[in-house]
């Protein structure tokens, strides 16, 4: 079939919106017409050229929602007409990964993913005679994707396609990473560096699981008046100190019991993880970092107690978890709708990345 998409033809370069072919699914596969996508940090980052898995021509794209329309062969668990949510970090339930009960982070395509192809090698989408890369297995950029069946949560048929959509990748993340990942607990201090699209989100799982001192760190005093109302009660200027690490040691007695890097800058890394507490205070490093770049510190941070650790899509499992983050939403329980300052349809994309560079949105939605 024909499809219209958002093309990333080469690193630096806007996407370039065409026509494609998009081959029908094959077995274990499911053809997805996605309703809406939001446009994450990972997907600058890989347009960027940072990636070193990044691959062009590609469609990327990876916090969508849409309905099932085709499911090939061997297909069980989803039927046409059914509600959906791409998983970037799919959930087959049988690789070691999945049976250890230790992590969300599944086995059984990831290499394939990587590659930007299917499980079996090959990619669903092309135009002329020139294949184009999937990314992240997801490709959300596209009104119509092709997903392995274990990539996908089905979702309750009432959830508005151009709110859920962020529950693909930002809510997810940020939220995850507090409740399953760091798994804080009521009355603890938290701190938040970098206060966009994961770690707004960061700070409304925070305030969920009961945290008292919420700390949100930003070079960009926009983001204060959003980051209080989603729970942050103080808030740091990092372009207005060059000691980010004493001011939260000294406005915490002793440093945080969790903080969280929400940027993808090592020396943040470095901060977040120094400003926990002797004993006990952990860091999550949520943010992705380029090409080459390492983090660094004095081993005795960690020899007096500091932990240091990292989450994928917020620790979730996504078909088990996802669809009870949508009833969290729909429940009321989570706001979703404040986080997403503009809505566009699929030909003005260019502009969303625009906006996020420019500090001017959380989140960005496409609508097709
Ligand atoms: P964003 O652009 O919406 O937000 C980044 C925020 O960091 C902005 O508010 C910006 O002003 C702030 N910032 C930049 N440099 C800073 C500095 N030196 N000190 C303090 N604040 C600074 O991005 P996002 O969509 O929220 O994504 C954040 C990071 O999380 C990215 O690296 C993204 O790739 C990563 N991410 C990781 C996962 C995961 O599963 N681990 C999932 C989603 C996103
Ligand atoms: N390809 C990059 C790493 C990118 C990365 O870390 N991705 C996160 C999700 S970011 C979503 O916005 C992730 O899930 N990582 C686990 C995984 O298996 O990819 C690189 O550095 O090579
Ligand atoms: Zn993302």
């Amino acid at each position: 079939m024909k499809t219209r998409a958002a093309i990333a033809t080469a690193a630096g370069k806007p996407l370039e919106i065409h026509e494609v072919e998009l081959e029908g699914p094959r077995e274990g596969e499911v053809l997805v017409e996605i309703k809406a996508t939001g446009i994450c940090h990972t997907d600058a980052f890989t347009l960027s050229g940072d990636d070193p898995e990044g691959l062009f021509p590609a469609i990327l794209g990876h916090e969508g929602a849409g309905v099932v329309v085709d499911v090939g062969p061997g297909v069980t668990t989803l039927a046409p007409g059914d509600h959906v949510i791409p998983l970037y970090t799919p959930e087959c339930r049988q690789c070691e990964f999945c049976t250890s009960g230790k992590t969300n982070l599944c086995g059984a395509i990831r290499a394939t993913q990587g590659k930007g192809v299917m499980p079996d090698g090959t990619s669903r989408f092309s135009i002329g005679r020139d294949k184009l890369f999937h990314y992240m297995g997801t490709s959300t950029f596209a009104n119509h994707t092709v997903l392995p069946e274990i990539a996908l949560a089905k979702i309750r048929k009432d959830a508005p396609f151009d709110k859920v959509c962020y529950i693909g990748c930002g809510v997810t993340t940020g939220i995850g990473a507090v409740i399953w990942t760091a798994k804080v607990e009521p009355g603890a201090t938290v701190a938040v560096f970098g206060l966009g699209g994961i770690g707004l989100n960061v700070i409304q799982g925070a305030r969920m699981a009961g945290a008292t001192r919420i700390i949100g760190i930003d070079l960009n005093p926009a983001r204060k008046p959003l980051a209080e109302k989603f729970g942050m009660t103080d808030f740091i200027d990092a372009s207005k100190t060059d000691d980010v690490v004493g001011t939260i040691v000294e406005m915490t007695r002793g440093g945080v019991d969790y903080s969280f890097e929400c940027i993808g800058n090592v020396k943040v890394m470095r901060q977040a993880l120094e400003c926990c507490h002797k004993g006990w205070g952990e860091s999550i490093i949520i943010g992705v970092a380029g090409a080459g770049q390492e983090i660094a510190t004095r081993p005795f941070q960690l020899v007096t107690g500091r932990v240091w650790r990292g989450t994928a899509f917020g620790g979730a499992r996504g078909r088990t978890d996802v669809p009870k983050i949508v009833d969290w939403y729909m429940d009321g329980r989570i706001n979703i709708d404040d986080l997403i300052t503009h809505t566009m349809p699929l030909e003005e994309i260019n502009t969303a990345f625009d906006l996020m560079h420019e500090g001017k949105s959380i989140r960005s939605v496409v609508t097709y």
